[in-house]
């Protein structure tokens, strides 16, 4: 029997050693095509396994690495409530993070592995959380649009076959809305002011938007991943139909409060129901998520600085009995 709460690698290999038995899979998807959830003590094919690891790893990554921008301008956020909002959107971002390593660790990878595997560069997370956020309007563009293109892709996926991950799915979109309303009061609070605010938030605003047009993957012609998570019902919408359920979803926003996109190409037909843009520069996007992007050394830096910095708190969480040095000795 399988932990309900977490599954270690000795047991995970036993299970990935009944892999060649044809019925375990016919039931399992079954099982799947039924739309039951799958549970961490149940038998699962290895690649459906390693590929919920994939993508889990790479979620709580992202909302680990995704505050980093955001926690830059708690000191600098104008006024106390604009203050407050974003200290408890950036502590929720965190908590989001250690939910995610939760639902992952039910599948026999631990925590230390994979936080090991971040700082290594190793493992993935979002390409969005690369860029800078050079001003106070950044906050409203990542609060309103990168929260938005998350809850678009988060509430599809909540809907998975995989029960660990749809639970920690649902919790964390409850969350996001908040971040949403905060993000879009901040977003049209810019847009609806002085000349300087709402040149402030057009600049942004053409900064992130290849960004977050990247932001849920490459296109369906080259994604490698989609047809097996698909699936598997790992994943509900393929990369281009999310992208275009953002884009529904947001244009309109943007366009109404009288800001633009920095794209003469983007635009719906109506006779498809599909926006056409111009190619958001794949080369951009694989040269980010591999590790060239504009901030990623400094990212991993300061994740790395908080691993150190906070060593003696988890040693010391184990062995309450010894003596620690701490960084502030
Ligand atoms: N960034 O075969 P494909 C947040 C990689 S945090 C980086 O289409 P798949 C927030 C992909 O991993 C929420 N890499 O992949 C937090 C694969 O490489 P590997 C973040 C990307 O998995 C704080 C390769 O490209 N959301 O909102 O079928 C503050 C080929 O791609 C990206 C999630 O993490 C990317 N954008 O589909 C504020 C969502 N896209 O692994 C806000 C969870 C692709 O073979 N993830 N790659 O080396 C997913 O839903 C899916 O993994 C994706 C990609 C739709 C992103």
């Amino acid at each position: 029997m399988y932990g309900n709460t977490f599954m270690t690698a000795e047991e995970a290999k036993q299970m990935d050693q009944t892999q060649d038995n044809p019925q375990k899979l016919i039931a399992f998807e079954a099982r799947i095509e039924r739309g039951e959830k799958i549970e961490p003590g149940d038998w699962m094919p290895v690649d459906y396994r390693k590929q919920l690891i994939r993508m889990i790893e790479q979620h709580a990554h992202s909302e680990i690495v995704g505050a980093l921008p955001e926690g830059t301008w708690i000191t600098r956020s104008p006024g106390f409530k604009r203050k407050l909002a974003l200290i408890a959107k950036v502590q929720d971002e965190i908590g989001h993070g250690q939910l995610l390593y939760s639902a992952c660790e039910t599948l026999g990878k631990t925590r230390e592995e994979m936080l090991d595997d971040l700082l290594s560069g190793k493992s993935k997370y979002s390409n969005v959380f690369n860029y800078p956020a050079k001003t106070w309007a950044d906050m409203a563009v990542i609060g309103f649009l990168v929260d938005g293109a998350a809850i678009v892709n988060q509430v599809i996926n909540s809907k998975g076959s995989y029960g660990p991950y749809c639970r920690a799915l649902e919790r964390i979109c409850f969350e996001e809305s908040f971040h949403l309303k905060q993000g879009h009061d901040n977003f049209v609070f810019l847009a609806t002011g002085t000349n300087v605010q709402r040149e402030m938030v057009q600049e942004a605003l053409n900064r992130w938007y290849i960004p977050l047009l990247h932001f849920f993957g490459p296109s369906d012609k080259t994604s490698v991943h989609s047809e097996k998570l698909m699936k598997w019902k790992i994943k509900l919408a393929t990369n281009d139909d999310m992208r275009n359920q953002f884009l529904d979803q947001y244009v309109p926003k943007i366009r109404e409060v009288g800001l633009t996109l920095p794209d003469e190409k983007l635009k719906k037909n109506l006779e498809t129901n599909k926006w056409e843009f111009s190619d958001p520069d794949w080369d951009e996007f694989y040269r980010v998520v591999n590790g060239d992007g504009p901030c990623n050394k400094e990212r991993l830096e300061v994740r790395r600085f908080a691993e150190e910095q906070g060593r003696w708190v988890r040693q010391a969480l184990v062995n309450p009995q010894d003596k620690y040095v701490t960084p502030f000795a």
